[in-house]
């Protein structure tokens, strides 16, 4: 069985661009996983204590793991690119970030696995990049477009 994913990729530190090239080729790579569409890369305000400014993207991956081995697999790949989760900040820096965004239409709740992401509809680094590849997406949970979700974020803001 094929399932469509959405996720979010970051990174605020070294090389953004490099990094975040460098985790797609190794999603890319990663049996079980097609990267099939790749968002712009943006450049955004950082969101929580100052720090400097982050690439953010998103990427549309169909996968034949499950949502628990697929967040292992990003796992791996952030820590392959140099990412330390026991020596880092709630909310600061990192080299590479990768957020399942939304995994099919699943709504689920497992420690460290929370689907679709929390704050995916209050992060505009997330709705941005996403409704390039995604605009018509409907949020399982609250029912609206990704492309209306972002309008909506933008209205409030
Ligand atoms: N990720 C964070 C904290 N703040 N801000 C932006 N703009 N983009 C991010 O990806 C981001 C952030 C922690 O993962
Ligand atoms: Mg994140
Ligand atoms: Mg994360």
């Amino acid at each position: 069985m094929i399932h469509t994913v959405y996720i979010g990729l970051g990174s605020n530190v070294g090389d953004r661009r490099d990094t975040l090239f460098r985790a797609l080729a190794m999603l890319d790579a990663t049996e079980g996983i097609e990267v099939v569409r790749v968002s712009r890369f943006i450049s955004t305000e950082p969101v929580g204590p100052p720090q400097a400014r982050y690439l953010n993207a998103a990427a549309e991956l169909h996968t034949e793991l499950s949502p628990q081995a697929l967040l292992e697999a990003l796992h791996r790949i952030e820590a392959a690119l140099g990412r330390d989760r026991s020596r880092e900040q709630h909310w600061g820096p990192r080299t590479c970030d990768l957020d399942i965004e939304l995994y099919d239409a699943l709504v689920m709740e497992a420690p460290g696995l929370k689907l679709p992401h929390p704050n995916l509809h209050e992060r505009e680094f997330v709705l941005r990049p996403l409704a390039e590849i995604a605009g018509g997406v409907v949020h399982p949970v609250l029912g609206r477009t990704i492309a209306q979700l972002l309008d909506e974020l933008e209205a409030r803001s």
